[in-house]
């Protein structure tokens, strides 16, 4: 992974990166399958990573997306992939930016990663995509949940789906007004559009992707993109740098440095901030 990450490096930072989350069963993946549909109208390659949550939450989630992206499997231009999170924190699984890296440098357009929003996990996402779409559905109490996990501060286009239920305006109109409290100078001069849709009709998907579009745009003149992109790669390079140290540590643990240093902690010769010193000295 290392030699092909080294590899590929100078063919990143092409695509565009847009993550999806909303609460588990809110149109998700009926809403990535119509995006696909309409991106490759337009002559767009397409790649969908789905992180499967692999919890008792939604168990069929692999399953069902499948089915619903059965549509695009022949075509060339389509790439999809589930990914297991396996408990990872945030939702996101381990070697998404890996596989983003991937499907960037292999010339895909657009990259739509699909996480399940349960609790505050879906705000890992924003850290991950250049443009995060927030799904919300009308009756789901969903406006309230959102505001409780930090989703307005996260989504840059916000889609109100099931349009067809009763109670589409009202979330909508909700929304409206909480993202009218939030703080202006968090967005820095982007306004938050908000799209009704009806996914399984693929009505509105043309003006998703219209602001999907607009808001690309708007990084780059912004240089929104580049600011995202570091502070990505920021959590990228530390991610890497904890689980390496992670894995020194376990070796210390494993032999006989720790364990050393524990016992003189334990018996008070020796105070536990000069034993982290320690550590840390055998880990440089
Ligand atoms: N009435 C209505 N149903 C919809 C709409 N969009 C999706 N659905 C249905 O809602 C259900 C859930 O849709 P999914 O796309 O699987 O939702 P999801 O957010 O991906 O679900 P998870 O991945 O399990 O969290 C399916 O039965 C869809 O057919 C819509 O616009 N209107
Ligand atoms: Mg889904």
């Amino acid at each position: 992974l290392r030699d092909i990450m080294a590899l590929l490096a100078p063919d990143t930072g092409k695509a565009h990166v847009v993550g999806l989350t909303g609460s588990p069963g809110v149109g998700k993946s009926t809403t990535t399958s119509a995006l696909v549909g309409a991106l490759r109208a337009d002559g767009r390659r397409v790649a969908v990573l789905a992180i499967d949550p692999s919890s008792p939450f939604s168990g069929g989630a692999l399953l069902g997306d499948r089915i619903r992206m059965e549509e695009h499997s022949t075509d060339a231009g389509v790439f999809i992939r589930s990914m297991a999170s396996r408990g990872h924190l945030g939702g996101l699984s381990v070697a998404t930016p890996q596989a983003i890296r991937v499907l960037d440098a292999a010339g895909f357009d657009v990259i739509l990663v699909e996480t399940v929003g349960v609790g505050q996990s879906e705000v890992e996402i924003s850290g991950r995509a250049d443009t995060t779409l927030v799904l919300l559905a009308p009756g789901m109490g969903d406006g309230i949940q959102a505001a409780k996990a930090g989703i307005l501060e996260i989504g840059d286009v916000f889609v109100v789906n099931k349009a067809d239920r009763e109670g589409a305006p009202a979330t909508a109109r909700e929304l409206r007004h909480m993202l009218s409290m939030s703080d202006e100078s968090d967005t820095g001069g982007w306004h938050p559009p908000i799209i009704k849709t009806v996914a399984s009709r693929r009505e509105g998907i043309e003006a998703l992707v219209a602001s999907l579009d607009e808001h690309w745009r708007w990084l780059h003149e912004h240089g929104g993109l580049s600011r995202r992109r570091a502070a990505r790669a920021a959590g990228e390079v530390e991610a890497l740098v904890l689980a390496e140290l992670r894995a020194r540590i376990g070796d210390l643990r494993a032999g006989s440095g720790i364990n050393a240093l524990a016992e003189r902690v334990a018996a008070g010769t020796l105070d536990p901030y000069a034993a982290a010193d320690e550590v840390l000295g055998a880990l440089g």
